[in-house]
């Protein structure tokens, strides 16, 4: 066998036995403490109803309420993220985005640390965004991989595998670090949060901008601040809601 073959079954093997570890991991969790959306009972929700209410995760061990969409695209998401009314302000610190803020029923940021958390109990998780205009149009961004990295890299993005009918605003981040008006990690001249009034994986800056200014409304005279999916609603568009969840492929 050539060197180049051997090294290939090798790294196999590795992914093989990650993968084994990973599921049996997930395995010690189930019918007592679920570690994700996918593995929630539907009677068993807080707030809510059969297409999505808050539950109770555990995430390190530790009990955390989170807001699952149980009917979307087969169910079991995750959401991190939501924005729906404006009542919660989302142009935060560093800290706060790392530890999370806002509630789960309502607008919410869950978290970079749990989400990072999350997103190491299995091999391979999806990406799905959920987009509404004010006219009550609904579009979507889906990938079919999605990952960050540590505290350490700052959060980096790593995605790829487009589809949905919102168009791609996101893959253009792919290694990119996450941002905040008080951590900029990005290779702008400029402080990127700060000017666009958010917090995101920027690059020089961006073409989505989901933690931007909640303008009511929609359309916006100020450049970019918004909530800004570009490839469907262009820099002067603030979508009405969003939701970015996350599913494991199992
Ligand atoms: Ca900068």
């Amino acid at each position: 066998m050539s060197d180049i073959g051997l090294v290939q079954m090798t790294m196999a093997g590795e992914k093989h036995h990650k993968c084994h570890k990973q599921q049996q991991k997930r395995r010690l969790y189930v019918n007592s403490q679920k570690i994700d959306c996918s593995e929630v009972d539907v009677h068993s929700y807080k707030s809510g109803n059969e297409s999505g209410g808050v539950f109770e995760i555990y995430v390190s061990g530790q009990p955390i309420n989170v807001f699952c969409d149980l009917s979307t695209d087969g169910g079991g998401w995750t959401v991190f993220q939501r924005r729906m009314d404006g009542s919660v302000d989302f142009f935060r610190n560093h800290s706060e985005y790392v530890n999370g803020f806002g509630s789960p029923s309502g607008e919410h940021w869950l978290g970079l640390d749990r989400l990072y958390k999350i997103l190491q109990t299995a091999e391979t998780f999806q990406l799905r965004i959920d987009m509404e205009d004010w006219d009550g149009e609904k579009r979507f961004a889906e990938y079919s991989r999605f990952d960050i990295g540590s505290p350490e890299t700052d959060f980096t993005l790593s995605i790829n595998g487009y589809s949905g009918t919102a168009g791609d605003s996101l893959s253009r981040h792919n290694g990119e670090k996450f941002s905040t008006k008080d951590h900029d990690v990005e290779q702008d001249a400029r402080n990127c949060a700060d000017t666009f009034k958010g917090a995101w994986w920027y690059d020089i800056c961006h073409i989505s901008n989901l933690n931007g200014i909640y303008h009511k409304g929609g359309m916006h005279d100020s450049y970019a601040d918004g909530v800004n999916w570009y490839t469907w609603k262009g820099y002067y568009y603030s979508l009405k809601s969003v939701e970015m969840k996350i599913k494991p492929i199992l």
